[in-house]
């Protein structure tokens, strides 16, 4: 059989050595179209491991992790994740040491306490790694203003968590016609992000003189905890109106201890963080509102942060994301739902 290439007359030989050219030629194209990618990642000679270490198990950091991930294949980046069985500086700190011993190019890290986590962040970056905040921040959590102990990573990432703790006051407000006894549930003391959702919350409640606000429960990151302690104001303080959660733990918990008195949709939740569970609660009446961060967003910008400044580009010293306000009148609609959190 013949047949034509280039309008020239082939024999069978011929075909297979056109058809073996042909390979070549396809594949020779392939490669001139990676190389630039590739010799991107490769440009100072080895690929970027950049360490991400939340701080506990919990779905907010697991969404922060898909965030990352797909940051780091994005940009041909190894991403190492460990996460700490319980919010605890004792459990957090050998796991910043193993990964410090692993010698990555950066670690992002939500630090389980302002102070306590300075110096052995201090060890990483004397080592050259660099280090960059997520979600928590240590010290005042101004960076690279030549002022304080803490002031050395190079950014960091998060919500405006005053500013949440402000629309959590204002919703619980609005939940309660502006008048009644109101409490915040929360973690622990000494944690950046839920201090300033308590700080946020406590400056705009000050704006509803029919609101009293009680002294606030600190549940140690234990949702059984906060249950107990909802029941323990309650017992204090029948009519009390309503409650703030001021993390995925502490709302779970306080929505807790009202079903288990039998007060759903009588004492209103307000919730910080939305997994399924808050979600779900919503959908039962039993929380009122969800204020959700985007951490998947968090992680997306921590990886593609640390890469930038990795490969000598200038990266900002904070990046602010956002809310989405969840309520049983939008929670079915998809722009609202992508920010359900997931495991
Ligand atoms: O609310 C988040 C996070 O922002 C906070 O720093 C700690 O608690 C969570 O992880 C939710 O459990």
């Amino acid at each position: 059989m013949v047949s034509t290439f280039f309008n020239i007359n082939l024999n069978n030989n011929e075909r297979q050595i056109m058809k073996k050219i042909k390979r070549y030629l396809v594949s020779i194209c392939m490669l001139a179209f990676l190389l630039p990618m590739v010799s991107n990642i490769y440009a100072d000679g080895h690929k970027k491991t950049i360490a991400l270490l939340p701080g506990v198990v919990d779905p907010f950091y697991f969404t922060m992790h898909r965030g990352a991930k797909h940051a780091a294949d994005a940009l041909g980046v190894n991403l190492l994740f460990q996460i700490p069985k319980q919010w605890n500086v004792s459990v957090q700190v050998p796991i910043l040491n193993a990964i410090i011993a692993k010698k990555p190019d950066a670690i992002l890290i939500a630090p389980t306490d302002k102070v306590q986590l300075i110096a052995p962040l201090k060890a990483a970056v004397d080592q050259g790694i660099k280090v960059i905040t997520v979600d928590t921040f240590i010290d005042d959590g101004m960076y690279q203003d030549g002022s304080g102990r803490g002031d050395f990573p190079l950014s960091y990432i998060a919500s405006d968590n005053v500013l949440g703790g402000r629309m959590a006051a204002r919703a619980l407000a609005k939940s309660i016609n502006n008048k009644g006894k109101v409490y915040v549930s929360n973690t622990v003391p000494g944690v950046s992000t839920t201090d300033q959702r308590e700080e946020g919350f406590k400056l705009e409640i000050k704006n509803y003189p029919g609101i009293s606000l009680l002294k606030t429960q600190f549940n140690d990151d234990d949702a059984n905890k906060a249950a107990a302690q909802l029941q323990a104001v309650v017992a204090r303080n029948p009519d009390l109106s309503g409650v703030f959660g001021a993390n995925l733990f502490s709302a779970i918990g306080a929505a807790d201890g009202v079903k288990a008195l039998g007060k759903s949709g009588k004492i209103k939740v307000v919730a910080f963080d939305a997994p399924t569970r808050i979600v779900n609660d919503i959908k039962s009446g039993l929380i009122d509102l969800a204020i959700a961060q985007h951490p998947a967003e968090i992680g997306y910008y921590g990886v593609v942060t640390a890469y930038a400044a990795l490969t000598g580009q200038s990266i900002p010293v904070t990046i602010g994301t956002g809310f989405t306000v969840m309520d049983a009148s939008n929670i079915d609609d998809p722009d609202v739902k992508k920010f359900i959190y997931s495991d």
